[in-house]
């Protein structure tokens, strides 16, 4: 869906109004082999946005093993195909709600009333795909040159469905692992075409400025700062964006850039994934642990 100027987008619980209050995100594509451009972008915008960057098929294979996993856990509709993702009445109980790993543990506590679901890490463990798609060649090769030293990556990796209604509050990334490096960088996957009816990632420009706010609400373990992101653009400045994200692209963003989502307004599915990755030589936050290096893996 291309929106009209005028058109309004409901971020979080704000209505706003696409081309006035909320913007498209803007490809960086070209940036990519120029690292210096890339680092000057991120630190002045905070956050990159890339078309394509993952393969597709790649990325739809993880999508399909999920699909599975949503269809052998009875939490799609019965009667329909699996890859329409459709939201079935039994899915509450078969996933772990967002902040929780198998079994009910708290990962983190989100301090938010999210009505995401995670997929229970123990579930990805067995998966093909998906580990393909967290593993895959290209996002280490761009950490390694991005970080210019090696990079890790988190092992624990956020698979999300969201259902109809569900949205994501504001937040900056820091409140939920922000023990240790503060050049960590998540990655967000759509793995699946998703527009803003469906749920997508919005990212508040040039929020990695916000001093105050990063010194005091992003100084400590809590969970979503608001619901409210034009309040946002009045207290502090920025500016919202997203975009109708396909299959392949990522968008990437540091410790300190707000982001919300959409809510999802269908009847399936919204899946994502996020990923985080870091300099290996840098502190990690403790209560996650270590993924595998690249030499690790290929
Ligand atoms: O997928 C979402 O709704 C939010 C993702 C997010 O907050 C994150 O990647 O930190």
């Amino acid at each position: 869906m291309i929106h009209e100027h005028g058109t309004v987008v409901r971020v979080a619980e704000d209505d706003m109004l696409w081309g006035v209050n909320v913007f498209p995100m803007v490809e960086q594509n070209h940036l990519l082999g120029d690292v210096d451009a890339l680092r000057e972008y991120f630190s002045k915008n905070g956050y990159l946005f890339f078309r394509g960057f993952l393969d597709r098929d790649l990325v739809g294979g993880a999508t399909t093993e999920l699909a599975t996993e949503l269809e052998n856990l009875n939490c799609l509709r019965n009667g329909t195909e699996k890859m329409e993702l459709k939201i079935g009445s039994s899915s509450e109980s078969a996933l772990s709600k967002e902040g929780e790993d198998f079994h009910g543990r708290a990962v983190y506590d989100t301090g938010n009333q999210s009505e995401s679901v995670l997929f229970q890490k123990e579930m990805l463990e067995d998966t093909t795909n998906c580990r393909e798609l967290f593993n895959c060649r290209s996002l280490f090769e761009f950490f390694n040159h991005f970080f210019g030293e090696e990079c890790v990556t988190f092992d624990y990796k956020w698979v999300r469905a969201v259902p109809s209604a569900g949205f994501t509050g504001l937040h900056f990334d820091s409140v939920y692992m922000g023990r240790g490096d503060t050049r960590i960088i998540s990655c967000w996957i759509p793995l699946d075409d998703i527009d803003a009816e469906q749920g997508g990632l919005v990212v508040c420009n040039g929020s990695n400025h916000f001093t105050e706010l990063i010194q005091t609400y992003g100084a400590n373990d809590s969970g979503w700062y608001s619901n409210a992101p034009i309040e946002i653009l009045e207290k502090y400045g920025g500016r919202w964006e997203t975009t109708d994200f396909l299959r392949g692209d990522i968008v990437m963003f540091g410790m300190s850039t707000l982001h919300a989502s959409t809510p999802n307004k269908t009847e399936r599915y919204r899946l994502s994934c996020d990923l985080r990755f870091q300099p290996l030589s840098e502190p990690m936050d403790p209560r996650y642990k270590k993924g595998k290096r690249a030499s690790e893996i290929f």
